[in-house]
């Protein structure tokens, strides 16, 4: 039948400070990963949103067309059912929220729970859209390639270099995994906690070809032990893309304003809130 969240109304019947808590209380498990499941989530709510066009205005995060196949079997989003799976108990808790909102809103929780700034996040969306209305396959980024790319694919979302500079940033959580992207590795040494590291990591390392018979990836010498995918080293060679990474290395507090406001609107592409949708800014539990 139809859910409980496909009228405009349901977010009404929704105490989202519960939610929160309850999304929170999902993030550490030892046995999975780095022991957090922000990070996923994080790649989650972005990968919800980031299929919005400007031109067509179709994709993002509402009607949350990601679950549904053949979106949800997009090369790009391998390994997101993981995060879906882990968050639909609470849609059975709170039906009258669509599935956009709790998606997008474990992304907030992911960044903020493991230290990062307070991102401003609207309720909302609605379950309206059926599985006809997935976004073709080639909205999200190919890491395998370059600058050019990576502005192509953020110019359709809307978003300038220092935005898509600010955003990239999120890949100081969590790690690539040979069983989903077939990248493998963590960017840093703390992948469960929101930093900048991923510049300072970016600009400060020597990064060399990984010798494996993987996909073409960096690795730091002599260690080893992180990682960048080609599409995260634009962020080092393209001048405009540095002048922004080289900033946001000196100064993390920049980063969080940026990422901040940028993650937000990422989180928003393509919905249209009722005038009177509180702006939620939730604070961090601990
Ligand atoms: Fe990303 N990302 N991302 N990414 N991403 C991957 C993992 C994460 C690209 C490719 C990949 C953003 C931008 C880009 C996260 C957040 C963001 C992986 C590994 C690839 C590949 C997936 C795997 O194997 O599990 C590319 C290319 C771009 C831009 O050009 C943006 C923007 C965000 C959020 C704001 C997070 C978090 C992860 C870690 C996920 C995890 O499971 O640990």
């Amino acid at each position: 039948g139809a859910s409980a969240a496909s009228t405009e109304d349901s977010w009404r019947k929704v105490n989202f400070h519960n939610v929160y808590k309850d999304i929170a209380a999902l993030l550490e498990d030892e046995s999975y990963d780095d022991g957090s499941y922000g990070p996923v989530f994080v790649r989650l709510a972005w990968h919800a949103s980031g299929t919005y066009d400007v031109g067509s205005k179709t994709g993002g995060s509402n009607g949350a067309t990601i679950r549904f196949s053949p979106e949800a079997d997009h090369g790009a989003n391998a390994g997101l059912g993981v995060a879906r799976a882990r968050l639909e108990p609470l849609k059975k808790k709170y039906p009258h929220i669509s599935y956009g909102d709790l998606y997008t809103l474990a992304g907030v929780v992911g960044v903020q729970e493991l230290g990062g700034p307070t991102v401003r996040w609207r309720p909302g969306r609605v379950d309206n859209k059926t599985k006809e209305q997935c976004t073709p396959d080639d909205r999200l980024p190919d890491a395998a390639q370059g600058a050019d790319h990576v502005r192509a694919i953020f110019y359709r979302m809307g978003f300038d270099d220092q935005e898509i500079a600010a955003l990239v940033g999120a890949h100081a959580l969590g790690r690539c995994h040979s069983t989903r992207s077939g990248y493998e590795g963590p960017w840093n040494a703390s992948p469960t906690a929101f930093t900048n590291f991923f510049y300072t990591e970016l600009l400060q390392n020597t990064w060399v070809p990984k010798k494996w018979s993987g996909p073409f990836q960096f690795v730091d010498k002599p260690t080893g032990e992180f990682m960048m995918l080609p599409a995260d080293l634009a962020f080092r060679t393209d001048p405009v893309f540095r002048r922004h990474a080289e900033r946001y290395a000196a100064d993390q507090d920049a980063f969080f304003a940026d990422f901040a406001k940028a993650f937000s609107r990422l989180l928003e592409l393509g919905v249209s809130f009722p005038a009177d949708a509180p702006v939620y800014e939730f604070k961090a539990l601990d």
